[in-house]
C-alpha cells in the first residue's frame, strides 16, 4: 500500500535534501577508475602578458611556456583580482574576491584563519602539498596564528618535494619563482639577456619614456623571463622523466602584471593582465586557445573539481574546470573585475587607494573610489630608499622620472605614472590599448560608461563590498607588517 506524502513533509523533506546538498562540504565525484591528478602550479612574480614567445613577445624566451600552452590549453584574457601580490595570492587560495576578505585585500597583511584554503581542503582530501619559493606573501601570517605559510610546508624546491613525496597519494606543489620581480634598481639579469636577446629589439610601451634607463630596466627583465621560464622547464623535464607528465596538471601563469610604472599596484592591462596556460596530458585538447575571460582567483576552487572536489560554499569562485575541458563554450565570461586598496604604506594614516573596476574585450572602466588621494603614494611620504611615490616599485626608470620631473619632455609620463586621477577612467581599447587616453568625460561614451559603472556597481553589491557605503574606510585601518615609510620630507 501506498501511503501519499503530504504536501508539508514532502515540502519539508525536499527543504532537508536541498539543503544538504547545499552545505555538504565535500561532495566527491569518485570512482575506482580515475585516478585523481597531481597539480604543478608555476607561478611567476609580476610577469604581464603578453609577454611570452606564443603570445608574440619576439623578446621573450619561453619555450616552457610555450610548451603548456601549444601541448594544452592557452588563456589568452586571464586577469590578476588584485594587482598585488599577496592579495592576488589569497584570493587565488581562498576562492574570494579582495574585498571579501577583510585584511588581505591588502599588501603585507595578517591571514585570519577564517575561511576554507585551498590548499587545507587538498590535504584533508589526501593530497600532500608543498611549496618551494614565494608562496602567500608578503605578509605576517603568524600573528593569524598560522604555523606555517598558508599554503602548506617549505621545500627547497620541486625535486626535493618530488623526492620525499608520499606515492601512495597525489599532490599539489606550488612552485613560486621571482625571477621577473624587480630588484630594486639593480639589473642581476642583465647578462643572461646580453648573451641570449637582441637588445634592438626591444619596444618601450608607450606608457614609459624611452631613455637609456628603462630600457636597461626592461633587459633585465626579459632577462628574468629566461630564468623563470628555465626553472619552469626543469620542473616540467623532472615530470617527464618520472613518466608522470601527463597525470599531473601544470599550470603557468604570473600573480599579477609587471613592475614597472603604471603596472604593478594599478588596473591597467600593465599591471593586472596575465599569461596562464595549463597542460594535462591528453585530458585537454592540445593547442587550443580560450579567449574568454579568466580570473586569477579562480585557479583554487579549480583545482579542488581537478581534485574530485567540489568547492566549498565559503568560495565566491566555482572553478574553470568546464572551461577548460572544452565543456563551457565561454560565451558568457564578457569580463573581469579587478580592485585594490592599500598597497604599500605610502600615505598619511597609512590611507589605501582604493579602486574597483571592470575589463571587458572593448573596454577598461576604472572607479577611483578616493581621487582626493595620490595613486602612487603621497608626495611627502618617504618609502624605501627614501623615494616618494612608493607605490611605483624602486626602478632605474622611476628615479629618472623623480630626477627630470621638470623636464617637459618627461610630464606627460609624470602625469600618467604619479598624479592624481578623476573619480572615472575610461578606455575604449579598440582605439587605445595602452589605455593612455581617459574618454570618461567625452559625452560620445555616456551610455557605455553609464552600463560599465552600474556593472561595477551591481558587482559590489552582489558580493558584499564594504565599500558600497562610500564612507567606509575600513580598509585603511588595518595593520600594515611591511616596512613603514622612512621619513616624512621636510
Ligand atoms: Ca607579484
Amino acid at each position: 500500500m501506498v501511503y501519499p506524502l503530504s504536501r508539508s513533509v514532502l515540502v519539508r523533506w525536499l527543504t532537508l535534501v536541498v539543503t544538504w546538498a547545499a552545505i555538504a562540504p565535500v561532495a566527491i565525484a569518485k570512482g575506482p577508475a580515475e585516478p585523481r591528478p597531481n597539480i604543478l602550479l608555476i607561478l611567476a612574480d609580476n610577469w604581464r602578458s603578453p609577454n611570452a614567445g606564443i603570445l608574440g613577445d619576439p623578446l621573450a624566451i619561453t619555450p616552457a611556456f610555450d610548451r603548456v600552452a601549444r601541448e594544452g590549453v592557452l588563456f589568452t584574457h586571464t586577469f590578476n583580482p588584485v594587482p598585488s601580490c599577496s592579495p592576488t595570492r589569497a584570493c587565488l587560495l581562498t576562492g574570494r574576491y579582495a574585498h571579501q576578505l577583510g585584511e588581505r585585500a591588502s599588501l603585507w597583511s595578517a591571514f585570519p584563519k577564517d575561511t576554507p584554503v585551498v590548499t587545507e581542503v587538498l590535504r584533508q582530501a589526501g593530497y600532500q602539498v608543498g611549496y618551494a619559493g614565494k608562496p602567500w606573501g608578503p605578509g605576517n601570517f603568524e600573528v593569524s596564528g598560522w604555523k606555517e605559510n598558508p599554503v602548506g610546508p617549505k621545500f627547497a624546491d620541486f625535486a626535493s618535494f618530488h623526492r620525499q613525496r608520499d606515492k601512495s597519494n597525489p599532490y599539489f606543489f606550488w612552485l613560486g619563482n621571482t625571477d621577473t620581480a624587480t630588484r630594486g634598481g639593480k639589473h642581476p639579469y642583465l647578462e643572461i639577456a646580453r648573451q641570449k636577446l637582441d637588445a634592438s629589439k626591444l619596444t618601450v610601451p608607450p606608457e614609459l619614456p624611452d631613455c637609456p634607463e628603462v630600457r636597461l630596466d626592461l633587459l633585465n627583465y626579459y632577462g628574468g623571463i629566461i630564468a623563470m621560464d628555465e626553472q619552469a622547464g626543469q620542473a616540467i623535464a623532472l615530470l617527464e622523466k618520472a613518466g608522470e607528465l601527463d597525470d599531473t596538471v601544470v599550470v603557468y601563469c604570473s600573480d599579477n602584471g609587471w613592475q614597472m610604472p603604471r603596472g604593478l599596484a594599478n588596473c591597467y592591462d600593465a599591471g593586472s593582465r596575465v599569461p596562464l596556460a595549463i597542460r594535462w596530458g591528453k585530458k585537454l585538447q592540445a593547442g587550443r586557445k580560450v579567449d574568454a575571460f579568466v580570473n586569477l582567483a579562480e585557479l583554487g576552487p579549480t583545482f579542488l573539481q581537478l581534485a574530485g572536489q567540489v568547492p566549498p560554499r565559503e568560495m565566491t569562485f566555482r572553478g574553470l574546470a568546464e572551461l577548460l575541458m572544452g565543456k563551457d563554450d565561454g560565451q558568457a565570461r564578457d569580463c573581469v573585475f579587478i580592485e585594490r586598496e592599500r598597497h604599500a604604506d605610502v600615505r598619511r594614516d597609512h590611507q589605501s587607494y582604493p579602486i574597483r573596476a571592470v575589463r571587458t574585450k572593448d573596454f577598461l572602466y576604472i572607479r577611483n573610489l578616493r581621487p582626493d588621494r595620490w595613486p602612487a603614494g603621497d608626495p611627502d611620504v618617504l618609502f624605501l630608499a627614501g623615494r616618494p611615490y612608493g607605490d611605483v616599485d624602486t626602478t632605474a626608470v622611476k628615479d629618472v622620472l623623480i630626477a627630470r620631473q621638470a623636464d617637459p619632455a618627461f610630464q606627460p609620463f609624470i602625469k600618467l605614472i604619479f598624479s592624481k586621477r578623476p573619480a572615472e577612467e575610461l578606455y575604449d581599447l579598440q582605439k587605445d590599448p595602452h589605455q593612455l587616453t581617459n574618454v570618461a568625460s567625452e559625452p560620445a561614451y555616456d551610455e557605455r560608461k553609464a552600463a560599465l559603472r552600474a556593472k561595477v556597481e551591481q558587482w559590489m553589491k552582489s558580493t558584499g563590498d564594504p565599500r558600497v557605503d562610500p564612507t567606509d574606510d575600513t580598509f585603511d585601518r588595518f595593520p600594515y607588517y611591511g616596512q613603514p615609510p622612512k621619513a616624512k620630507s621636510p
